[in-house]
């Protein structure tokens, strides 16, 4: 990798457990003094001398000062996480402590570390492409089953291995097209044209594959939002109740108790789900405060990725029941439609009741009835059946705006095949989906986008 970054060549420092008092803390080390460093400060052992993926117990001391009894972790160059000579101290968890050895180190020649530059190292080094650096702060950030199993895929290879494997054989296309308009007085074709076609719907397929992926990949990085949406008294506020087990919103029997939006967050197979309890729909109220917070429902319904309408079995009737389903649907929103109260009306008088009218949860919030089966439908109408978790699955933006622009350039070299293009517009073709396959796996990259991607981690990663 030829980029080289300002201050590259410094050893960097910085604390890589969380800030604040623990059992233990690690200070890492990287850079070519990073050895050299801690051999001015460590007691007794010269690093330098021992072999790589060693450790070492000691004192470390300044001037005469004893910092702490640490343990040292030694990584050598190349075999290490950024490829530079590594060194790790584990020492007791005081932000006092940390602060000081940090400070001795800086002292010694290093400098503190900007956040992800390990990483950022890394990925110029080699030991990591684009996306699996990228997959480390998701890895980091990730709270949930399924957020952890995409990024740990992401980090061991997952889809960018895939894409480099794809881009390596247009590279052959290309310096095959390329050699032909060097002979172009001859008419000679080098590039088989029909192996190309097969190399265009073969990357076509995965890149199709991986944009629809990203939906669900944004549902498991950022969790699906659900608005409960019904009218005053529909049991919305027992119902967020019961799914989060715990009595976070006020409840009561007087209509329009809820005026302001209520949001939490519930786990559901590995999906995270951020609730929001609304005030309920009524078409007026003389109340102002009661319509801020309608208006507000509506707003919060149109922005939800679902929106549960729940209504009370024992009021709502069939026909206007309908009309608010179709309503929806017009709207474009993702809905389910939730009877509460069965307990009341009795679960067989209830479905009787609304048996013309399909995919009807009927529930007893209050009772906490059948909500294992809400909460099914809930997971089901974010998978679309259409998709497994073991799948690769985008969840960068970076990566799905990159994929689109792949995917209309393999449409753009077809249609140049099928029209028998001269080779050098279809060797501009070819290098706009290389650009952009390369832009994925950080093959192609610049110094922006990599301080961009890489701001977003935290120090000491
Ligand atoms: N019998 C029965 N009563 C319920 C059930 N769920 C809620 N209720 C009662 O219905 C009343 C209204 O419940 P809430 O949860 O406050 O209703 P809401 O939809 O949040 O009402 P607003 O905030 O006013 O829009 C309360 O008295 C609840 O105890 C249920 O499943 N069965
Ligand atoms: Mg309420």
């Amino acid at each position: 990798m030829s980029l080289k970054l300002s201050g590259w060549d410094d050893t960097i420092v910085a604390l890589a457990t969380p800030p604040g008092v623990g059992a233990l803390g690690i200070i890492r080390l990287s850079g070519e003094k990073a050895v050299d460093i801690i051999d001015q400060l460590f007691q007794k052992k010269e690093l330098k001398k021992e072999n790589t993926h060693t450790l070492h117990v000691g004192i470390l001391q300044i001037s005469g000062e004893i910092l702490d009894e640490v343990v040292v972790s030694l990584f050598k160059s190349p075999r290490s996480y950024t490829g530079e000579d590594v060194v790790e101290i584990s020492c007791h968890g005081s932000p006092f402590i940390h602060q000081k050895i940090i400070d001795a180190c800086i002292q010694k020649g290093a400098r503190l570390a900007k956040p992800g530059e390990f990483t950022q190292r890394a990925f110029l080094n080699g030991k990591l492409d684009l996306t699996q650096a990228e997959a480390v702060a998701d890895l980091i950030a990730s709270n949930t089953a399924a957020s952890h199993k995409t990024a740990l895929n992401n980090v061991r290879g997952g889809f960018s291995r895939t894409l480099h494997d794809l881009r390596e054989r247009f590279i052959k296309f290309s310096a095959l097209i390329e050699l032909e308009l060097d002979f172009s007085e001859e008419d000679v074709e080098f590039a088989e044209r029909s192996e190309l076609m097969n190399l265009i719907n073969e990357t076509k397929a995965v890149t199709n594959d991986l944009l629809n992926s990203f939906q669900l990949g944004n549902v498991i990085k950022n969790g699906v939002s659900v608005a409960i949406i019904g009218k005053p008294n529909a049991g919305k506020s027992t119902l967020l109740n019961t799914l989060i087990n715990e009595d976070r919103a006020i409840v009561s029997e007087i209509p329009g108790t809820t005026r302001d939006t209520i949001e939490e967050v519930i786990n559901i197979d590995g999906i995270l789900f951020r609730l929001i309890d609304t005030a309920g729909l009524r078409s007026k109220s003389t109340d102002t405060i009661e319509n801020v917070g309608i208006e507000k429902s509506l707003q919060k319904m149109k922005q939800a990725d679902v929106v549960i309408y729940l209504f009370d079995v024992t009021e709502m009737q069939e026909e206007e029941l309908r009309a608010i389903a179709t309503e929806l649907k017009e709207q474009n929103i993702n809905y389910l439609l939730v009877a509460n109260k069965t307990d009341v009306a009795g679960d067989v008088q209830a479905r009787e009741k609304f048996e013309v009218i399909e995919g009807i949860i009927f529930i007893s919030a209050r009772n906490n009835q059948h909500l294992e089966v809400l909460k099914e439908r809930m997971v089901d109408v974010v998978l679309h059946d259409k998709l497994q978790l073991e799948n690769e699955v985008v969840t960068n933006a970076r990566h799905f705006h990159a994929l689109s622009q792949v995917s209309k350039s393999l449409s753009d070299i077809a249609q140049g095949l099928e029209n028998k293009t001269s080779g050098d517009l279809l060797a501009l073709d070819i290098r706009r989906c290389l650009q952009y396959l390369g832009e994925i796996t950080g093959e192609v990259t610049n110094e922006d986008l990599l301080d961009y991607i890489f701001s977003k981690f935290c120090i000491g990663k």
